[in-house]
Parts: structure tokens; C-alpha cells; sequence
């Protein structure tokens, strides 16, 4: 495979609602795509999730920009025969900075599954042709407009909900969501937001209103704490932030503070390292789902393909396009399918297409870069 060039474009879509978390409101998302072409005409498709600011995590639009532009398409350019894998080791020096790493190994992994003649999921060892999917729920101006927002998911056919909480936004909202809907599978998400002494009081509000999954409620390097958690919990603790490669894995699974695991490619650095993390997880019999960061359906082909592989046993946070935005960047758009499902797109690479007047329309800024 022979390079010819990558354009790193800036896009700004507008979500069909605000996204509050414990670290803030998106109204809007701001980010980069990768194009990479081929001497031979081909295209592959990344998507960076890096937010306008470093809230979710130290990574932003302006760092992967510049990390993109002045050392990762010079690295890439560089390589005889380039590769995900060729890629990635080569990129292993810069410390950190997974978004953007992720971003060019994505446009890899769908050019490399293009000149293969298979679907992104084939050429990565899929297997499932519908993946289960669940749907992440912001923080709501109030209790009684989160109940109707979750019930209007429920009656579009999600099966498992994921409440967003923080600090004062936990017992009383979960509880309201438990009492409404007795029978629906509940996860939360706090985003590192509790400090390690709420142990105890999460504990009981999860426990008291059947939440299945209590995912990162403290900081990342709190190993300890969620370990304190985990312990005799009903629930699973799942860990997102905190695990960022195999050797931050590999010793929360050795202390016993993971019994979930939220694979996001944008947090390890591209789908290479996802797989290999839920590999190490299933191994530790710990079972593993495809988080998402709000992507357009050019990353989220790229996680639907990930989730249709063999170690992703949970349902994902992988909704229909119409759940982030009214317009996507891809067609066709996901829809949500029987049983809360999204189908696993079967054309080659990504195995959707980018639809230019979309991009263009919500488009920032570009830059082209060549060998
Ligand atoms: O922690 O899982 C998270 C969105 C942005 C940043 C962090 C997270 C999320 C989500 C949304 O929960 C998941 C989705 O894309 O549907
Ligand atoms: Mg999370």
C-alpha cells in the first residue's frame, strides 16, 4: 500500500441535544477526521474523538491537530509498508495521546480492510453480523425530564440504559428511573467524579435501585478505591479512564477493581490495542463492551466493527445516528434494529459512505499533507 496523502479535517456538528456529563455540557461536537489515500485511489476514514477542551481526558482538538500534523503523518509518510501494526510501533515513543494516534490507526485499519475485499469487521476477526447496543443518557435538567427522556429511549427500542451521575445527581435521579421502569437493565457513569470516600454511599444507592454497572465514579488512578467497591458488590465495576494500555490492565485486574471493561479505541490508541485489551480481559474473566466518545458514523462504523468481535460480550454504547445527530457525516445512517441492535455494516472497509456535502456543510478547516 502506497501513501499519496492525509487530510486531517476539523468538522463542528451540532447535536441533537446538549451531552451534560460530571466534567461539563457539549451543545456541540468538535473534531478532527482523518482522510488517507492511496497511490491506488483508495480512501480510509479516521475519526479523532478529542473534544474542543480536555475535559474527558488531557487530549483536545488543538493537541492531536498539532501531534497529527508534525510528528504523526511524518512517522507514517516514513514507513515502508504501512500498517496498523508497523504504525502503531512506531508511534509508541510519543507518550500518550491515544486520540490521535487512534485517529490515523482507524484510516488504517479501513484502507488495510479495503485491500483485503472485506468489511472493516471481517478483516479484524468479526463474527456477529448485529451487535447489542445500549444508550448513554446525560444529565438532565431535572428528575422529571430525565424520566421522560429515558422513556422515550426505552420506547425506541433500547434495552439498557447508562445514566450519567455525579455528586448530587445520583440516588434521587436512579431511584426515580428504577421506580418508572422496575424491569430495565441501569448502568451509570460518573467520569471520575466521586471522591474515594464515597465507597459507602454509592455502594447503597446502587445496590438499593439494581444498578448492574457502576462505570469509573472515581479518579483514574484510584486502583484502590474501586477495588474497595468491587469488593462483595452486586453490581460490576467497570472501569473506562483508568485503563489506558495493558500494564494499567493488567494491574487493576491483579487488584480486583475491574469487573467491566469499556474499550474505547480513542482512550488505548486505535482498534490493535482494543482487542488486545479485551483479550487480557477475558482471560481474567472479565467481560468487555465498546464505550463511545459521541462519534460521528465514521467512528462509529469503526466501533460497531470492533463490537462485532468475538471478546465484546456486553451491549455498547453504540446508538443510532439520530441519537447524536440529525444529520451524520456517513450513510446510510445507524438505525436501531430488533432486540436493541445495530447492524454490522458489510461493504468493504468501514463499509459506509462519507457524505461530502455533510462535511462540507459543518466543515472548519483543512490541511493536507503528502509524502
Ligand atoms: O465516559 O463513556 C463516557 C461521551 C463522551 C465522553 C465520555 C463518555 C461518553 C459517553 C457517550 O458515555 C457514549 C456514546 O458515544 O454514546
Ligand atoms: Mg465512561
Amino acid at each position: 500500500m502506497r501513501l499519496a496523502s492525509l487530510r486531517l479535517e476539523e468538522v463542528e456538528l451540532p447535536l441533537v441535544e446538549p451531552f451534560e456529563t460530571s466534567f461539563g455540557v457539549e451543545k456541540n461536537r468538535r473534531f478532527l477526521i482523518v482522510r488517507l489515500t492511496t497511490k491506488d485511489g483508495e480512501e480510509g476514514w479516521g475519526e479523532c474523538a478529542a473534544a474542543a477542551d480536555p475535559l474527558y481526558s488531557s487530549e483536545s482538538v488543538a493537541t492531536a491537530r498539532w501531534l497529527i500534523a508534525e510528528r504523526l503523518a511524518p512517522v507514517l509518510f516514513r514507513l515502508e509498508d504501512p500498517t496498523p501494526e508497523s504504525f502503531s510501533r512506531e508511534v509508541a515513543r510519543f507518550r500518550g495521546n491515544p486520540m490521535a494516534k487512534a485517529a490515523v490507526e482507524l484510516a488504517l485499519q479501513d484502507l488495510r480492510a479495503q485491500t483485503m475485499g472485506k468489511s472493516l469487521s471481517k478483516a479484524i476477526g468479526g463474527r456477529r453480523e448485529r451487535i447489542r447496543v445500549g444508550v448513554s443518557v446525560g444529565i438532565q435538567p431535572s428528575v422529571s425530564q430525565l424520566v421522560d427522556r429515558v422513556g422515550r429511549y426505552l420506547e425506541a427500542g433500547y434495552r439498557r440504559i447508562k445514566l450519567k451521575v455525579a455528586p448530587g445527581w445520583d440516588a434521587l435521579p436512579v431511584g426515580a428511573v428504577r421506580r418508572e421502569f422496575p424491569d430495565t437493565e441501569v448502568w451509570v457513569d460518573a467520569n471520575q467524579a466521586y471522591p474515594i470516600r464515597s465507597v459507602a454511599s454509592i455502594r447503597a444507592w446502587a445496590e438499593k435501585y439494581g444498578v448492574a454497572q457502576v462505570e469509573q465514579p472515581f479518579p483514574a488512578r484510584a486502583i484502590r478505591a474501586h477495588a474497595e467497591l468491587a469488593r462483595g458488590a452486586s453490581f460490576r465495576v467497570c472501569l473506562d479512564e483508568s485503563v489506558v494500555d495493558e500494564p494499567s490492565l493488567e494491574d487493576a485486574l491483579a487488584a480486583h477493581a475491574v469487573t467491566s471493561l469499556n474499550v474505547k479505541v480513542a482512550r488505548v490508541g486505535g482498534i490493535g490495542v482494543a482487542m488486545s485489551l479485551a483479550r487480557t480481559a477475558r482471560r481474567g474473566k472479565v467481560p468487555s463492551w465498546v464505550g463511545g466518545m459521541l462519534e460521528s458514523g465514521i467512528g462509529r462504523a469503526h466501533n460497531v466493527a470492533l463490537a462485532s468481535t468475538p471478546p465484546f460480550v456486553l451491549s455498547g454504547d453504540l446508538s443510532a445516528s439520530d441519537r447524536y445527530y440529525l444529520e451524520d457525516l456517513t450513510d446510510p445512517p445507524f438505525v436501531l434494529g430488533p432486540g436493541s441492535t445495530l447492524e454490522v455494516p458489510r461493504g468493504p472497509g468501514i463499509g459506509v459512505e462519507v457524505v461530502d456535502r455533510v462535511l462540507k456543510k459543518h466543515w472548519r478547516s483543512s490541511r493536507t499533507f503528502r509524502p
